[in-house]
């Protein structure tokens, strides 16, 4: 597959970026934007109701030839249309990677294993839709027969970080008499505080795990259980107040929900490309179901795009190619997501989720380890807030972090002079990280010469920004879509299976092993090293 047997680093293109950036990296943006005046309108791409500017990246044309070249030397093509065509690319769980089929339009044909997805999508999307009608009507009524008014999704890792970021995201479109809450840790303190305030009587709870096997879950939703039938007095409360989202029939049974109130998902969807699946039911309910078609349909229009455009006008191949410049060329080691737009305040978490467990890799498909550098660290937090808390070190420490600014042109809600004044600090970020000022210029202003280092900004700082007109559910849909892709895309370039997650499974064996030594009666026999030994015998201690 990806440029045969040649290692990427001996890739020819890989090889001519490493020239050109020992060429490149005592360019500044400065030089770049006065050699090209029109750069700011040049480099820039736009689909799906997105516009992407990245005219102020540490790019030229030839750097950008290069990394197409690089691109094209991977095989991306081909691997593009592997994933549509349903191709087992998830090797080592032996699993088609299709998220791209859950929003797929009715009428379209994708197979896997011999069975075209797309009717059985809309049959469950229809489910979901007439489900959601029902509690958003109050005609889906609690065991005492009152409506619900409450909806608890009780999931973690991709079923909770994807409705959850997008219930806050869309929040504005959401029936507010409604009350939605997401609880995934299995900190007791979670669903304590999450459940104080609702009245058993008026909560449906989501369990919302493709195994139905995940232990924080599972603690969650037998805590839920006991919560709501010790308030309802019956075991039988438990049909009208729980409903589950799985691709595990057999254990959704087990718990005691009927699969009639099951809405199943398939294992060609993982976990943190699962949104736009069953996973998605809170959001439904919360925006309803036109709404949830809509952001499907922003998702779709970017799949399009994705599979039909040029490479250099592609706007998740574009930023997946920055990424690359920087991660293995410039040495940066983390990615920071921006949004300017307090809806999105989950939106980096979300990313952080989808990116680092997607490419947080350190071999390859052949399982050889890289000698190149994979995913980024991803982090961020929404702007302005975060303007006066970290961007001091974006802009005047010693590292050097890439940076995806996010914005809307126009507001949900025009409040005074609030959103001219958002817009401009975004703005005024990319070109104050971008250009920042010299020496000269601060000591023109009359500044004491001893202020002078500290008041300079070295500038050269690269972002890219991606601004909508609105925040719309198809926007978010096409936004997601387009990280989704852009992931995939780095991924196929680093050789890396981006759709398992087997870092996270360590982690979990030794938990199951120690809990039993922290809750034994006698003291058990420990087998660890000498700290792990040590502070399961102070857990152990009678405290005061
Ligand atoms: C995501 C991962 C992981 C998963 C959670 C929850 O890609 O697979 O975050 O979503 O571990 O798993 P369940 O849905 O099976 O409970």
């Amino acid at each position: 597959m990806t440029g045969g047997t040649t290692p990427l680093t001996s890739l020819p293109a890989f090889k001519a970026l490493g020239a050109h950036h020992a060429s490149l990296r005592g360019v500044h943006l400065r030089e770049l934007f006065a050699r090209d005046p029109g750069r700011g309108e040049r480099l820039v791409a736009e689909a799906a109701g997105l516009y992407l500017d990245y005219s102020k990246q540490r790019v030229t044309d030839e750097t950008l030839g290069l990394l197409l070249d690089l691109a094209r030397a991977s095989g991306l093509r081909a691997r593009i249309e592997a994933m549509f065509a349903g191709e087992k690319l998830n090797v080592t769980e032996g699993r088609a990677v299709l998220h791209v089929a859950l929003r797929a339009p009715r009428g379209a044909r994708i197979v896997v294993d011999g069975e075209d997805v797309v009717p059985r999508v809309h049959a469950v999307l229809d489910r979901m839709a007439d489900f959601a009608g029902r509690v958003r009507s109050g005609a889906w009524t609690g065991f005492t027969g009152r409506a619900i008014r409450n909806v608890v999704n009780l999931g973690i890792g991709g079923s909770d970080l994807g409705p959850a970021m997008a219930t806050e995201a869309l929040r504005w479109y959401a029936d507010r008499r409604l009350t939605l809450r997401f609880v995934s840790n299995v900190d007791g303190a979670d669903f304590v505080e999450s459940t104080r305030d609702l009245d058993p009587a008026e909560t449906l709870f989501v369990v919302a795990s493709k195994t139905f096997t995940t232990l924080e879950t599972l603690t969650n939703a037998h805590t839920a259980r006991r919560w709501c039938v010790r308030a309802l007095g019956e075991e039988r409360a438990v049909t009208k107040h729980f409903v589950a989202v799985s691709t595990a029939e057999a254990e959704v049974r087990k718990f005691g929900i009927d699969p009639a109130n099951m809405f199943p998902f398939w294992d060609w969807v993982g976990g943190r490309y699962s949104l736009w699946s069953a996973i998605g039911l809170s959001l439904m309910v919360a925006i309803g179901p036109e709404r949830f078609r809509e952001l499907l349909a922003g998702a779709h229009a970017m799949d399009e795009h994705f599979r039909g455009a040029p490479f250099e006008r592609n706007l998740p191949v574009l930023l997946a190619l920055l990424g690359i410049w920087y991660d293995d060329f410039f040495g940066a080691e983390t990615l920071a997501i921006l949004p300017y737009s307090h809806y999105l305040a989950r939106f980096s978490a979300y990313l952080q989720q989808l990116d680092m467990e997607s490419n947080g890799k350190r071999v390859d498909l052949e399982g050889r380890a890289v000698d190149y550098q994979t995913g980024p660290i991803v982090w961020g937090q929404p702007g302005t807030n975060g303007q006066h808390a970290f961007y001091q070190l974006i802009h005047q420490g010693t590292k050097l972090i890439p940076c995806d600014f996010i914005g809307f042109l126009r507001p949900l809600d025009e409040v005074g002079e609030h959103h001219p004044l958002l817009v401009a600090n975004l703005f005024a970020q990319t070109e104050a990280l971008a250009f920042g000022k010299t020496a000269e210029e601060v000591a023109a202003e009359g500044v004491p010469a001893l202020q002078v280092p500290h008041r300079t900004f070295p500038g050269n700082r690269p972002s890219s920004t991606i601004l909508a007109q609105r925040l719309t559910p198809a926007v978010l849909g096409a936004l997601v879509a387009l990280y989704e892709h852009k992931v995939f895309v780095q991924g196929t370039i680093w050789r890396l299976n981006s759709f398992d997650q087997w870092g996270v499974e360590l982690g979990k064996a030794l938990a199951n092993r120690i809990t039993p030594e922290l809750t034994a009666p006698a003291e058990p026999r420990l087998t660890h090293d000498s700290s792990t030994n040590a502070l399961i015998r102070r857990f152990r201690r009678p405290g005061p």
